[in-house]
């Protein structure tokens, strides 16, 4: 079923801008990604019983070090979902997104991700229901997940065209499904953003709502150890991590990362992110701070029309 909008998600806000000591007013559209957290909860509500998550007692809401920039935190859980939260960012200038969900190790349906990233003109964009396991030597896994819905990724291709170089690491935390795009801030962007984050939401809802779980021991270890992988390198890695310690601080920044946004890096496993990622130990046995050892790359979008990896 094609997703129903809900509310007119994008609103029109004013902003006053001072320059030269005069006074400009200006109309932006500034996107209320509170309202896309809402509208992907409601639709979890009409399929599946959400129960809080016990996090949502630690995690409500926080004020930023300025006073003025305000974190709102969500957390669910149901008898298959292990976690999902959101987390919503806003003050005058800058609107941040991250919604994601994960699995309880018995079922290996994908990771959902979304992080949308919005300052005064430009938008940063990833959406993606984020592989569990790795597409190149688990072929069936792209089969059973992505094959059937590559058409979600075509819909929505011509107005989020491919987002450049990024991180060379990252990409095989994504899949072919991927929307990886900037653009500059308009209500028809923002309106775009707001379905296609619904339809993928939808699309993965719909897959963990089909997964049966696994039985084998071995393959639930599997789950467990690509889970905690991920939660590693984005607890460690992610490009938010900078601006998050900016606005509440390190030692906040980093109970938020290891605690909510990234839970179950302290307890799904005890191996370390040097462990997973050897290449980033530095001589003194430390994590280097470099964001990326491999360094930008993928200047374009490296799967074809098909989803098949081309590199
Ligand atoms: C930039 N965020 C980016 C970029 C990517 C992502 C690919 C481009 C820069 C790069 O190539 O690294 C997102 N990268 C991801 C995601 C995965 C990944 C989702 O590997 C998953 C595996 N973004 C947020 C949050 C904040 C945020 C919560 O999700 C802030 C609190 C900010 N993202 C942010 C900023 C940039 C960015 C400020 C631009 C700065 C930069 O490029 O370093």
């Amino acid at each position: 079923n094609p997703p129903v909008l809900i509310s007119e998600s994008p609103k029109k806000t004013n902003f006053t801008l001072r320059r030269r000591s005069k006074r400009f007013l200006f109309r932006v559209s500034a996107v209320s990604y509170k309202d896309f957290a809402e509208s992907a909860l409601e639709e979890t509500r009409k399929k599946i019983v959400l129960e809080p998550s016990p996090l949502q007692e630690r995690y409500s809401s926080i004020t930023g070090l300025d006073g003025k920039t305000e974190l709102q935190m969500l957390a669910f859980k149901s008898s298959k979902i292990r976690l999902l939260r959101s987390m919503a960012i806003e003050n005058e200038t800058m609107q941040v997104f991250d919604f994601a969900g994960f699995m309880e190790p018995e079922y290996d349906a994908p990771i959902f991700c979304a992080n949308f990233f919005t300052s005064a003109n430009t938008n940063i964009v990833v959406l993606d229901l984020n592989p569990l396991h790795q597409l190149t030597d688990q072929t069936d896994y792209q089969e059973k997940y992505y094959n059937k819905i590559m058409s979600i990724y075509h819909k929505y291709a011509e107005t989020f065209p491919w987002g450049g170089k990024l991180t060379g690491e990252s990409i095989k935390f994504f899949s072919p499904l991927v929307m990886w795009t900037r653009f500059s801030s308009s209500q028809e962007k923002h309106k775009a953003l707001f379905s296609a984050f619904l339809e993928y939401y939808q699309a993965w809802l719909e897959m963990t709502i089909q997964v049966g779980d696994e039985m084998e021991p071995s393959q639930v270890r599997a789950n467990c150890e690509a889970q905690h992988k991920y939660l590693t390198w984005r607890a460690q890695k992610d490009p938010g991590h900078g601006l998050l310690k900016r606005l509440v601080g390190e030692t906040k920044a980093k109970e938020l990362l290891r605690d909510f946004l990234f839970n179950g890096v302290d307890e799904l496993d005890t191996k370390t992110f040097i462990d997973y990622f050897p290449e980033y130990e530095t001589e003194d046995g430390t994590v280097s701070d470099k964001r990326s050892i491999i360094g930008k790359s993928y200047e374009t979008r490296p799967w074809d029309s098909t989803g098949k990896f081309i590199g």
